[in-house]
């Protein structure tokens, strides 16, 4: 999972490279900033290591028993990080809706507690493709599957109150909520000690609100084939998602509707154009109606 840890930002980058605007790095953000390249003004040059950190191999096969947790629902190992943006909408344990506080050093100190519910220490020392060599009796008995832990929502910031972490608002730096780089490395290498693998939820396609349609911030936006005008709702922005007005011809993919049927001209012949954005502009998140469009 290491060597997941550290690459994925790269891929990110790498994909959306040709229309990032800008490469953001922020000193008083630098123990979060996944990106250690100071000078770099493309995404091609983000760069970032674990000095002296041995990774630990991905087991063949992904298939073991997981425990999937959302951190902040977790524990809360380190009360000072629970208001770090210090709003007034963002930590409030008694809430369905604003974050409790959990974090990466609340899992830590809790990973002895998941081992003895059963997310035990798994063949650590053995890779799991050498279970199929395992012969005797003995080896049966104590040899324990390796076990995972999955850690639901993004580790990336988000907004102050948004407690699931689904939301994130940038792809480079970590949560301050949940912890420093510092302590996800150590968070890495105490799973790792006992056996388990980890895996980290990256949501990449539901980001934070940071957009709306021009002419419906306080109200729902109709669908339209044509798509909308999309305008940023405050001064912050994504990095390397710009928006798009200019429409453009372009040809669709074929769409079925619920039954399994083609979907028709009637529909086919309205989608005639795409706007120049990283974002689908017709408003509504269930992409494209195969029947009458939502008033
Ligand atoms: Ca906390």
């Amino acid at each position: 999972m290491a060597s997941t840890f550290r690459f994925f930002p790269l891929v990110i980058v790498t994909l959306f490279a040709g229309l990032a605007r800008s490469l953001p790095y922020f000193p008083e953000h630098e123990a979060y900033n996944l990106n250690q390249n100071k000078s770099a003004t493309n995404p091609l040059e983000y760069w970032g290591e674990w000095p002296d950190h041995q990774f630990h191999p991905s087991p063949e096969n992904w298939r073991m028993p997981f425990y999937s947790l959302f951190l902040d629902r977790f524990v809360n190992g380190d009360p000072s990080n629970d208001n770090s943006n210090g709003t007034a909408f963002e930590v409030d344990m008694l809430s369905t809706q604003l974050r409790v506080g959990g974090d990466i050093a609340g899992l830590v100190d809790t990973l002895d507690y998941l081992q003895g519910m059963g997310i035990k220490v798994g063949d650590l020392q053995r890779p799991h493709s050498n279970m199929k060599a395992l012969t005797t009796h003995h080896d049966a008995l104590t040899l324990t599957p390796p076990q995972a832990l999955y850690i639901s929502g993004s580790p990336f910031i988000n907004q102050p109150w948004s407690a699931d972490s689904f939301s994130p608002l940038d792809l480079t730096l970590l949560d301050s909520h949940f912890g420093n780089i510092a302590e996800w490395r150590r968070a890495i290498d105490e799973i790792h000690k006992r056996g388990m693998y980890v895996v980290l939820e990256n949501t990449m396609s539901t980001m934070g609100d940071l957009i709306g349609f021009e002419g419906y911030l306080n109200t729902t936006t109709p669908f339209s084939f044509k798509e909308h005008n999309a305008i940023w709702k405050s001064p912050r922005r994504y990095w390397d998602f710009p928006l798009g007005d200019d429409s453009v011809e372009c040809k669709y993919p074929r769409f079925w509707d619920e039954h399994g049927v083609l979907v028709g001209d009637d529909v086919m012949s309205q989608m005639t154009t795409c706007r120049t954005s990283d974002f689908d502009q017709v408003s509504r998140c269930s992409c494209f109606p195969t029947t009458t469009p939502h008033p």
